[in-house]
């Protein structure tokens, strides 16, 4: 049998509902899993069963069962890059090179491998050359939306080898998020060779990470610093949901707000312990921002502040050794519960504009340097359903992006400066508040920061660069006159007059 439309390897969560979802979407669909018990659970499932998924148990027959040209794709544990040390793969990159090459053995030049993981771009790019260089083709895909998303409708971000996409978009775009005014524009789009769908992807997850974070702080603000109950909670961030905040995160933190602990008394949130995992695409989007040069504060913040909650039994004995200021709080500097919570949001609001302004100069940057040619007003289409920062406000930068492609930061653009400009003051009263109050917000803080450094023309870089002069002869240049200058400090300040 050699009639299915493509090939899945790996069913776990997301290999299962991808599949369901490509099944419903008129796709035959073949499937194969290193544990081959779960290819026979998965084909006689309930919500399987009305398709007739062909499950295989081994990739050879996985690779017989496709039309050509054969598309495989790959949705395997991916895990920790060690792109500096190639010969010193980590475990699951090691897997997959081995999944990769027992197929490049079985496919024929023109076939197709996928790789819909979360792969560190630097594998993708390593990889296509690869693949490529053995007459196959290869994509690596960001996928974003968690089980559902999978099962309903992700949001996509395909990369690799160009002539691969007219043979994967058709079933791409049919099982992708849809968005628009007609609900037909698929949240899928060719991103750029090589890796770039996987760094579209990482810097999706990044701004995931300050999002969340950010929402955090604006929960410990309205909760500690005004008091707001979980009821009460539900209904600012129900509100929030309405204006130019409305997005999938502020969603779901709004219900959590409402859900009554099923094993204990009160919400189940207030139960929760306040140590946050993490799976490591924040922090590659963070290491790579430091190797560009190009601040990502946001995301490096977000990727700190979960560091921080898991010393969770330092911070219990540091509890015990300082106390915070001893600082009244006085509400009506905002004009009463109902300003501070109009404050809040403000500053939420004009940090997300930083965190999202900060994430798209990293692709530009990034785009440079691998030669990708970026369309940055599709990366925000691409996320704009489906994924975990699906928000109305990505229409506006899709905007922004496609009425001046090359638009350098997004604070640039008329709508964002408008937006920050009208928010700053009340951000600002939101930092000063919490700092007063000894409440940590390191991710409106740092926000604020960039805005700050952004928007100013004078930095004390002058003196940073003296000093390193002065012990390292590393030159400098003046602001009245051309060329690279270099002072003895020690000499001139020796003399007289001096
Ligand atoms: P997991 O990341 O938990 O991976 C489990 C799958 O990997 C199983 O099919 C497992 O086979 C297979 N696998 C492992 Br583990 N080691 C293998 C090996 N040495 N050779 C072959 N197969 C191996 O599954 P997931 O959560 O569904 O995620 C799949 C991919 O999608 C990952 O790269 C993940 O980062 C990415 N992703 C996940 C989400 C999400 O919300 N979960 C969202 C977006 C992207 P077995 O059954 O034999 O152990």
């Amino acid at each position: 049998m050699t009639d299915c439309d493509i090939g899945l390897m790996g069913l776990a969560v997301m290999g299962q509902n991808l599949v369901l979802n490509m099944a419903q979407n008129g796709y035959r669909v073949s499937v194969y899993n290193r544990t081959t018990s779960k290819v026979d659970a998965f084909v006689s499932s309930d919500e399987a069963k009305p398709f007739a998924i062909v499950g295989t148990h081994s990739l050879e027959a996985l690779v017989a069962s496709l039309k050509r040209p054969r598309k495989v794709m790959l949705m395997i544990k991916s895990g920790d890059a060690v792109p500096t040390l190639e010969d010193k793969l980590y475990p699951e990159a090691a897997t997959a090179d081995a999944v990769i090459e027992q197929l490049i053995a079985l496919l024929e030049p023109g076939d197709i491998i996928i790789d819909g993981g979360n792969t560190h771009f630097y594998d993708t790019e390593r990889r296509t050359r690869w693949v490529e260089s053995k007459g196959l083709l290869y994509v690596g895909a960001g996928v974003s939306g968690g089980e559902e998303g999978a099962r309903f409708g992700p949001s996509m971000m395909p990369g690799g080898s160009l002539d691969a996409w007219p043979a994967v978009q058709p079933i791409f775009q049919a099982i992708a998020a849809k968005v628009g005014p007609n609900g037909d524009t698929p949240c899928c789009e060719w991103v750029g060779p090589r890796g770039a769908g996987h760094y579209v992807k990482m810097v999706h997850n990044g701004i995931e990470y300050g999002d969340m974070q950010l929402i955090c702080e604006a929960y410990i603000m309205l909760k500690q610093a005004a008091g707001l109950t979980n009821e009460e909670l539900y209904d600012v961030f129900d509100s929030w949901n309405q204006g130019e905040l409305q997005s999938y995160l502020i969603e779901i933190s709004r219900d959590i707000f409402s859900v009554k602990d099923p094993h204990g008394d009160g919400y189940l949130l207030d139960n929760i312990l306040d140590t946050a995992g993490a799976k490591g695409t924040g922090k590659w989007m963070s290491q790579l921002a430091l190797d560009l040069g190009v601040p990502s504060t946001l995301v490096t913040a977000a990727v700190y502040a979960r560091g921080m909650s898991g010393q969770k039994q330092q911070r219990l004995r540091a509890s015990q050794l300082f106390s915070g200021p001893d600082t009244q709080f006085n509400l009506d500097k905002f004009g009463g519960k109902a300003g501070f919570i109009e404050a809040v949001r403000q500053a939420l609001y004009a940090s997300k504009i930083c965190s999202y302004a900060q994430g798209f100069v990293q692709l530009q940057a990034a785009a440079k340097e691998h030669d990708w040619p970026l369309n940055y007003g599709d990366c925000a289409l691409l996320w704009r359903g489906g994924c975990i920062i699906r928000a109305q406000f990505l229409d506006r930068i899709k905007e922004a992006f496609d009425e001046h492609p090359q638009l350098e930061n997004l604070l640039l653009h008329p709508y964002f400066k408008d937006a920050v400009a009208s928010h700053q003051a009340a951000w600002r009263e939101v930092v000063i508040a919490a700092t007063q109050l000894g409440i940590a917000v390191p991710a409106f803080t740092s926000a604020l920061n960039y805005f700050d450094s952004y928007r100013t023309p004078y930095l004390p870089a002058n003196l940073l660069q003296a000093q390193r002069d002065y012990f390292g002869a590393h030159t400098y240049h003046r602001t009245d006159q051309q060329g690279t200058f270099h002072t003895e400090w020690l000499q001139v300040r020796k003399q007289p007059g001096n």
